[in-house]
């Protein structure tokens, strides 16, 4: 089979197994005119009739995979859990950039971790209202480089791609906000009016599933450190025992970190998900109108039962289920769930 090779850097390209041809372009615009030439290339009535049976699947998955998060988005606003659902922030802030009209005046810079699955799926991220200088996420693991970066991009007046920065949106995690919450000084300073968005589980949840597949796969875990009699005799830290990961004892509260970089930069503390709605138009609200930032501390769920992983399942106590973007491969999904595709024979 001749494999061809599309990318948009050159370093992808030259970092690949051997391809016999290899395109440099945009990936969008590249398969637009590869599916013009496709068209136009002499088809059998047998390949007619695969390519047609194959497109019908593809999109009935596609239409399942959106009934399916409609239902978990149904089910995380009625009955929230020990937390609000993080999946419900990306839901409603595409719910007002749309109603605001905020098509291509948007860019929202992505380190929500453990989270990425709903804010890549539930933004506004297609043609209609958006580029893709619209998004921007690290490209590696690394920690700590989209607060930063979100100064940058606001910074960036002229548009790129058709795409002005109005409304600069950085959802990040409680701990990998931790990295940088100094930006905050300088976003008051130079008035650089981004939404900072903490998905404020209280934990290095990444890590938790991380562990949770190496204590699944090689049956070990590390050893609990005994609960010590505190001096200060907070009983928080009795807890300590089953703290590991955990960034709660002592709690943090991000709307006082953002208090501490002076009069040019507020926040909210979000706990309730019947609040979640209002607080994020507001904030949309004050961040256009103020031109300041604006930080909102959201208290999200500690588990949102990811599928991410066999072990995560086994190990999700939630009857509440994220549900997986990928309803493409069938092999890989009926591992995790040989239930998914039962609607769908
Ligand atoms: C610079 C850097 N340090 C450490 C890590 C390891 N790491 C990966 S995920 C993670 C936890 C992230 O926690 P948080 O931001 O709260 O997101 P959550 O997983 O809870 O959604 C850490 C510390 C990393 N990827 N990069
Ligand atoms: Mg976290």
């Amino acid at each position: 089979m001749d494999i061809l090779y599309l990318s948009n850097n050159t370093w992808d390209i030259g970092k690949n197994y051997y391809g016999s041809h290899a395109v440099l372009g945009g990936i969008r615009a590249s398969l637009e005119k590869l599916n013009e030439v496709m068209a136009g290339l002499p088809v059998t009535p047998e390949q007619q009739q695969a390519r047609d049976e194959r497109n019908q699947l593809l999109s009935q998955l596609s239409q399942q995979r959106r009934q399916d998060w409609d239902a978990y988005l149904h089910q995380a606003e009625q009955a929230p859990a020990d937390g609000i659902n993080p999946a419900l922030i990306p839901h409603y802030l595409a719910q007002a950039i749309t109603e605001q009209g905020l098509a291509n005046q948007f860019v929202y810079v992505h380190e929500a971790v453990s989270d990425s699955p709903s804010f890549q799926y539930l933004m506004p991220l297609n043609r209609e209202m958006s580029r893709p200088v619209s998004y921007y996420c690290v490209s590696g693991g690394s920690l700590g480089w989209s607060m930063p970066a979100s100064l940058g991009i606001k910074k960036q007046q002229t548009a790129i791609q058709g795409v002005t920065p109005k409304l600069v949106i950085n959802a990040v995690g409680d701990g990998s906000s931790l990295f940088y919450p100094q930006v905050w000084w300088t976003a008051a300073k130079f008035q650089l009016a981004v939404l900072y968005i903490i998905t404020n589980n209280r934990e290095y949840h990444t890590l938790q599933n991380g562990l949770e597949e190496v204590i699944d796969s090689y049956d070990w875990e590390p050893k609990k450190k005994p609960v010590e009699p505190n001096p200060t005799d907070n009983a928080d830290y009795h807890n300590y025992e089953v703290d590991y990961l955990s960034l709660q004892h002592p709690a943090l509260n991000f709307k006082q970190i953002a208090d501490a970089m002076g009069a040019g930069v507020q926040g909210q503390v979000v706990e309730q998900t019947e609040d979640l709605n209002a607080a994020l138009k507001a904030a949309i609200a004050f961040v256009l109108t103020e031109n300041k930032p604006f930080v909102l501390d959201i208290r999200t769920a500690r588990d949102p039962a990811a599928v991410q992983s066999s072990a995560n399942m086994k190990a999700s106590t939630s009857p509440l289920r994220r549900p997986s973007l990928n309803y493409f491969h069938k092999d890989l999904l009926d591992e995790i769930n040989p239930n998914h595709f039962s609607t769908l024979s």
